[in-house]
């Protein structure tokens, strides 16, 4: 196969294209080539049959019936699928929820006045929030509530029991549901740290009960720490209104300073994009040659300071490493989460710095500089010097900056949307009811190299607005729709009649990004708010979601909480649990008896947007509309 179709076989991006060309002329491997070099992949662990959780194993299930059907425990296929399953589903939940503490430790220390530069930016949802908490607000100073607000969030994280603040948002009949069948969650340590004890060797090993925990697990993180890391980056950082930017490689700028931001929690990003603005920076940037400073996203901390200032994203999770290749990136700065550990030997071809500020994530060969909220602003401006000073490394010869780059709206928070409609959620529902709008599908989750880049994403998208379904997103599906230019109220040419007259008379784009992958809480939120004013469960709802590229644990926590709060989901990749019929047969059919949604698997994109259409077809005629 020529470098040419190889390239394009690989990603729909053209940008992506252009760099994957230059790294295979280069001789540079990407995740894709180690894709290929781990072919083929262990089909014990496709299939979730293989065990490590104690040291008489190894041990592994024969999925044809010849070989050992027990490991040496005696755990069967079934055991063995559920606890491997539960056990991604909390390191998924831990990673979300581990996201909220820092930003409630940051939103503490600024009420404390111990913030190295953070300020309360939304004092009316501080407000709001309070309020939920039950937190006094009369009389008292915006520092003061914002105290009680973290320190009660905080307290939530160790709650020995329940229950959390915002399941509270979900209709009484699935708050209900959750107590019937035990899995409210309580705190959202509790549930992690239970979820690792179930699984070690000898504990639970009752298929059902374990999944059970893992819808309890996922739920503590989906309407536990995802929501407060969404709810307090809000008040933190602003909560986010509709706002144009760019998207795509072609963001980079061929004679500034290019700083990518890469990683997770907003802390550290938005004070990247304040220390670009210090003026004695500027002024060393133009004294090292740049013609200024340059920010840029990658992933969901990009998507953060995308959607509060505008700020370019450079692109989604596969094109980390494409950045890099385009040799004009002085700095990479990261925290935690989805950054490739290839990163630093990749940067080594070029002049570009790796710098990890993260305690808890630290990569050999990168430049390590601490961040901690009390000093945020300064060490910030440490980092985007250091990244300054890189710049006269810059090798011209090697700088290849694809010209793709597309505008996109993004920042569609629910207060966002609701303002969009007038003030209330009616237009919406009405738009549901008359059947203009079909449904809502949230569209949301990674990319995976054993998917072609973004092609399931925007073809999944594409179909579902062409049939009058309104998509809303997050995270790398929201990042693949800005670039392909989805996320402009122009985009609704390509939707139905319906859809694209209500898009046309709101100004609104069919597709709706509402931010990173803990904002999938504004999902649920969202949900929540339809279902309490129609009077009836989220299950009931002419909704789905779908994560058509996905690959992270985190996406198997997100997809079990959005199943578990009642949302037919749809997966564009296999998740490792065929090798137990019983345990594939109850996320897929059982689950619907149990709580109301189930999972379907389906690889193409044409094939999962015909399933989700049927399902809302079938929701509408359930409710009578
Ligand atoms: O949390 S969608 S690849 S970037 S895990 Fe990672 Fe997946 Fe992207 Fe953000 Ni989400």
């Amino acid at each position: 196969m020529d470098v040419k179709d190889r390239a394009s076989e690989r990603s729909v991006d053209t940008a992506s294209q252009i760099m994957l060309r230059e790294a295979e002329r280069q001789g540079i491997d990407t995740a894709w080539d180690r894709l290929e070099a781990q072919q083929p992949q262990c089909g014990f662990g496709e299939l979730g049959l293989c065990c490590r959780n104690c040291n008489m194993g190894p041990c592994r299930i024969d999925p044809f019936g010849e070989g050992p059907d027990q490991g040496v425990c005696g755990a069967t296929a079934d055991i063995i699928v559920a606890r491997n399953l539960l056990r991604m589903i909390a390191a998924g939940a831990a990673a979300h929820s581990d996201h909220g503490r820092d930003i409630t430790h940051a939103l503490l220390l600024t009420a404390e006045g111990k913030s190295g530069g953070y300020e309360i930016k939304d004092t009316a949802k501080l407000n709001a929030l309070a309020a939920e908490y039950g937190i006094d607000t009369e009389g008292r100073n915006k520092e003061e509530v914002a105290g009680d607000l973290a320190r009660a969030a905080y307290a939530e994280f160790g709650n020995q029991e329940g229950p959390i603040r915002f399941t509270r948002r979900a209709p009484s009949k699935r708050v209900e549901l959750w107590r019937k069948l035990g899995i409210d969650p309580r705190g959202v340590d509790r549930e992690i740290v239970e979820a690792m004890h179930r699984t070690h060797i000898g504990v639970d090993n009752d298929y059902v009960n374990l999944i059970l925990h893992g819808l309890r697990t996922a739920l503590s993180d989906g309407w536990g720490g995802s929501t407060i890391a969404t709810e307090l980056s809000d008040v933190l950082f602003g909560t986010p209104k509709p706002i144009k930017s760019m998207a795509n490689l072609g963001v980079l700028s061929s004679d500034k300073v290019n700083i990518i931001i890469h990683g997770h929690e907003p802390t550290l990003s938005e004070m990247i994009v304040a220390a670009a603005d210090d003026a004695d920076l500027i002024a060393l940037a133009k004294e090292k040659g740049a013609n200024g400073i340059n920010i840029a996203g990658i992933c969901c901390t990009g998507t953060e300071v995308l959607m509060r200032h505008g700020t370019p994203i450079a692109g989604n999770f596969l094109q980390q490493e494409l950045a890099i290749i385009t040799g004009a990136v002085e700095a990479m700065v990261v925290d935690v989460q989805c950054i490739m550990p290839a990163l630093p030997d990749l940067a080594g071809c070029f002049h570009t710095k790796i710098i990890s500020t993260s305690p808890k994530a630290k990569f050999p060969g990168a430049t390590h500089i601490e961040f901690h909220e009390d000093k945020a602003f300064d060490i910030a401006k440490e980092i985007v010097k250091a990244a300054v000073e890189n710049y006269p490394a810059r090798n011209a010869a090697k700088v290849k900056i694809p010209d793709e780059k597309m505008e996109c709206m993004v920042g569609f928070s629910v207060e966002a949307i609701v303002n969009a409609l007038g003030g209330s959620l009616d237009p919406l529902l009405d738009a549901i009811k008359s059947g203009a709008v079909k449904g809502v599908v949230g569209i949301v989750g990674c990319n995976n190299p054993k998917i072609q880049h973004d092609y399931a994403h925007l073809n999944l998208v594409k179909e579902l607005i062409k049939n009058d379904v309104l998509v809303i997103n997050t995270g790398c599906n929201a990042i693949a729709c800005a670039k392909a230019g989805l996320l402009l109220p122009e985009a609704a040419d390509q939707a139905g009649d319906g859809l694209k007259a209500v898009c046309r008379s709101l100004g609104i784009p069919p597709v709706l990004h509402m931010g990173s992958c803990v904002d999938i809480s504004r999902i649920l939120t969202a949900c929540a708010a339809i279902a309490n004013a129609l009077g009836v469960d989220i299950s009931d709802l002419p909704v789905a979601g779908a994560a058509p590229e996905w690959m992270s644990e985190k996406a198997v926590s997100i997809g079990t909480y959005v199943v578990a709060s009642g949302i037919y989901t749809v997966l564009g990749a296999v998740p490792p649990v065929l090798g137990s019929a019983n345990v594939t047969a109850l996320l897929t059919e059982g689950a619907e008896d149990l709580i109301g949604a189930k999972f379907a698997v389906e690889v193409d994109p044409f094939k999962a947007a015909k399933l989700i259409l049927d399902h809302i077809m079938a929701k509408r005629e359930a409710l009578g509309i």
